[in-house]
């Protein structure tokens, strides 16, 4: 019998650093949206990669950083819980930015984890002479089980990582099936590709204080998907910006946000968006489940 071998691997890092470009880069699709903003993750997905016979269960966290709200707090603590569960912790460090405060925090709670990776990303966008200080700073910072320097945007250097990340998963029956998947609800998936185009398409800061909800999934009789999602914003002022004059920044967020339902599912899709001014949003338990989070007294 073949032996296996099967763990977790916790993707964690500031937010911002190519944490979810990471996933999707080793995944060979869009399981998290990314975008140029911060704080884009919300919660903990999960995906499964082969890595020959030996299986990586992959956790993209969202960013830590400095939490201030409840939602950020919500956000930090999933990222905690999947570090507390790794078999191996992979830190993302944008090498644009180098060693910044949030990295020497992190580094301080992840210290004393017994197979620590540290990856330099966006390497493609920084020059070889700094790349070598910042690589020699962190090296110092803890016991290091490997650096690797890569590009998550131009799949650089990824595969040697995920060799080195297979060799330290422990013997283990497969924990999931053995074949690349994720763990991402189909409601919440709809959601996040919608939010992708907010963030996308608007460029104030409201973002951060928007949720997406798929409220009804349903085949039509001609076979396509009709999806009804609420965007939930926190003032009449916020939600003046989502719709646009005439309507033609809401239009353009749905029509972005169909042609990827379809290009990721392979389905044909009606979107219909409403948008809701719910200004407690952030301080409802519900709208933390519906992201997979835990709601925090
Ligand atoms: N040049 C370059 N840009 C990158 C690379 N990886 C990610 N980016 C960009 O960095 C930005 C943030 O990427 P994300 O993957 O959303 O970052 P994240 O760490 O998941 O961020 P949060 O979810 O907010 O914690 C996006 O604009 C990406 O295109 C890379 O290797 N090179
Ligand atoms: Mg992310």
């Amino acid at each position: 019998m073949v032996k296996t071998y099967s763990g977790f691997v916790a993707i964690v890092g500031p937010t911002n650093a190519g944490k979810s470009t990471l996933m999707n880069q080793i995944m060979g699709r869009k399981v998290s949206i990314v975008s140029h903003k911060v704080q884009t993750t919300r919660t903990n997905l999960r995906a499964v990669k082969m890595v020959g016979a030996r299986q990586i269960i992959f956790t993209d966290t969202p960013g830590v950083f400095n939490p201030r709200r409840r939602l950020d707090r919500a956000m930090v603590s999933a990222a905690m819980d999947a570090i507390s569960d790794a078999d191996a912790v992979l830190l993302i460090v944008d090498a644009t930015k180098g060693i910044t405060d949030t990295i020497r925090t992190l580094v301080q709670k992840i210290g004393d984890h017994k197979n620590l990776f540290v990856a330099l990303n966006k390497t493609d966008a920084v020059k070889k002479g700094e790349l070598l200080p910042i690589a020699a700073e962190i090296a110092q910072m803890a016991n290091w089980h490997e650096i690797f320097m890569i590009s998550a945007l131009k799949n650089d250097g990824i595969d040697e990582m995920l060799h080195a990340l297979a060799n330290v998963m422990p013997a283990s029956p497969y924990l999931f099936e053995p074949t690349d998947a994720t763990d991402v609800p189909d409601m919440l998936y709809l959601s996040e590709l919608t939010r992708e185009k907010i963030y996308q398409f608007i460029h104030q800061e409201l973002p951060y204080h928007i949720n997406v909800i798929t409220e009804r999934v349903e085949t039509a009789p001609d076979g396509v998907l009709e999806i009804y999602q609420k965007i939930v914003v926190q003032s009449d002022a916020h939600k003046k910006i989502v719709i646009g004059r005439g309507g033609a920044q809401l239009q353009k967020i749905g029509i972005a946000a169909r042609h990827d339902i379809q290009d990721q599912w392979g389905v044909n899709a009606r979107l219909h968006l409403f948008v809701r001014v719910e200004e407690n949003w952030e301080d409802d338990a519900e709208s933390y489940t519906d992201q997979g989070l835990k709601f925090k007294k």
